[in-house]
């Protein structure tokens, strides 16, 4: 059977979960956010990657429901944390062109009760490159209403600094493609030096993503950045490890 078809069951068999990477702030080495990441579990084919089901529920319309279901599901888990940390997460391009983006978004911070200002929506630079006035309007009225964005994998694709000035962006999230080249390789650390310098300009907070090693950390900390996240802090782990270390760090 298509994949496509068991992604419209999928929903509502409780396959689909949400797990958290943390984001840890170099200053303070404290987790002061996480990234929410969906994972579908198949009946019999075990763990699909979302880099295999995300394009397919965007084709099938599936998004919809899909993108709805984790931001309900990331605040509401959010909302319950002992510790009011930031949670991040990512939009697809299909749930950006839709009109009812805004009020999906607030009812999933007013159902959860979550504050607006402790949600970042991750927005990668193709999605913004292919989405224009209505989409910029959307983003424009989440922000009014206290939601931060972040601009995903930056540095990759079709780049252009455009974006920082053509959208009220809040936070830089470095590809890890860069952060594999610390700390030996020069032209990697030299571009992150400059993005951190750029981003101070503009008041924005820098994460650096893929960070797996203690000698990344020590660079990017080196280099300015704010904050990381990546397989050296944790992998994505269930709502409940996060709690666990939050209660920790209390
Ligand atoms: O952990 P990782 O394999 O989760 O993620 C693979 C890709 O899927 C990444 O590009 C990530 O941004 C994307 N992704 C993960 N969760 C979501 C989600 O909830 N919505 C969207 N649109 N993309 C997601
Ligand atoms: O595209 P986006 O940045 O949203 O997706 C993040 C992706 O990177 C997810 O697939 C996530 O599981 C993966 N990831 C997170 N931390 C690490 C890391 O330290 N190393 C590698 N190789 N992948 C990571
Ligand atoms: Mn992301
Ligand atoms: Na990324």
């Amino acid at each position: 059977r298509a994949l496509e078809h068991d992604l419209r069951e999928a929903l509502r068999r409780d396959e689909v979960g949400v797990v958290y990477q943390r984001q840890v702030d170099l200053a303070t080495d404290r987790i002061v956010g996480v990234e929410a990441l969906v994972r579908w579990r198949h009946p019999t084919r075990g763990p699909v990657s979302p880099a295999v089901f995300i394009p397919i529920a965007e084709r099938t319309g599936v998004i919809e429901a899909l993108g709805a279901w984790v931001l309900r599901t990331a605040c509401r888990d959010a909302a319950a944390w002992p510790d009011p940390i930031r949670v991040s997460v990512n939009l697809s391009a299909i749930q950006l062109q839709r009109d009812d983006l805004v009020a999906t978004v607030l009812d999933a911070l007013a159902a959860s009760g979550l504050p607006p200002d402790r949600l970042d929506l991750e927005l990668t630079e193709s999605l913004l490159m292919e989405n224009d006035g209505p989409a910029r309007d959307r983003l424009e009225r989440l922000r009014a209403a206290g939601v931060h964005l972040a601009l995903d994998d930056f540095g990759t694709g079709y780049s252009s600094l455009s974006y920082l000035r053509d959208f009220a962006i809040d936070k830089i999230k470095i590809d890890q493609s860069f952060v594999r080249g610390l700390p030996g390789e020069r032209p990697a650390a030299a571009i992150i030096e400059a993005v951190v310098s750029l981003a101070g300009n503009l008041g924005l907070r820098v994460n650096a993503e893929g960070c797996e090693t203690a000698e990344q950390v020590d660079a990017l900390r080196r280099l300015g950045c704010h904050e990381v996240q990546g397989w050296f802090h944790g992998r994505p782990e269930p709502s409940s490890a996060i709690v666990a270390s939050l209660q920790a760090q209390l």
